[in-house]
């Protein structure tokens, strides 16, 4: 049997930064009026994704700061060090986060 997802699984967003991406989500929507509904109107948000998992702390770079607190997280059996999100944490987390920081820093 599945665990439902808790939040803690979710990570902050990033600030924007050399490993920060902005996507632009656009949707329609009706606001709430009176008893009734408003007309469709579009709204567009901007959203900053970290897209280095070895940038734990989301300064937009994979230094020893990041790696001390992979070690932690790892340590605490902390969601934050489970780079790929599949409720554990191994060797595939391991892997994840030195490729990353290697992607990261490679010249
Ligand atoms: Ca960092
Ligand atoms: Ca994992």
């Amino acid at each position: 049997m599945g665990s439902e997802p808790t939040a803690s699984r979710h990570r902050p967003l990033a600030p924007a930064g050399p490993t920060g991406k902005k996507l632009y989500a656009a949707y329609i929507a009706r606001e709430p009026v009176g008893n009734g509904w408003s007309v469709r109107k579009c709204y567009v948000r901007k959203i900053t994704i970290n897209l280095c998992a070895a940038d734990l702390n989301a300064n937009g770079m994979a230094e020893g700061a990041d790696a001390q607190a992979f070690s932690d997280a790892a340590s605490t059996s902390s969601a934050q060090a489970d780079l790929n999100e599949d409720g554990q944490i191994d060797t595939e987390d391991l892997n994840t986060f030195v490729w990353s920081y290697e992607q990261m820093n490679a010249e």
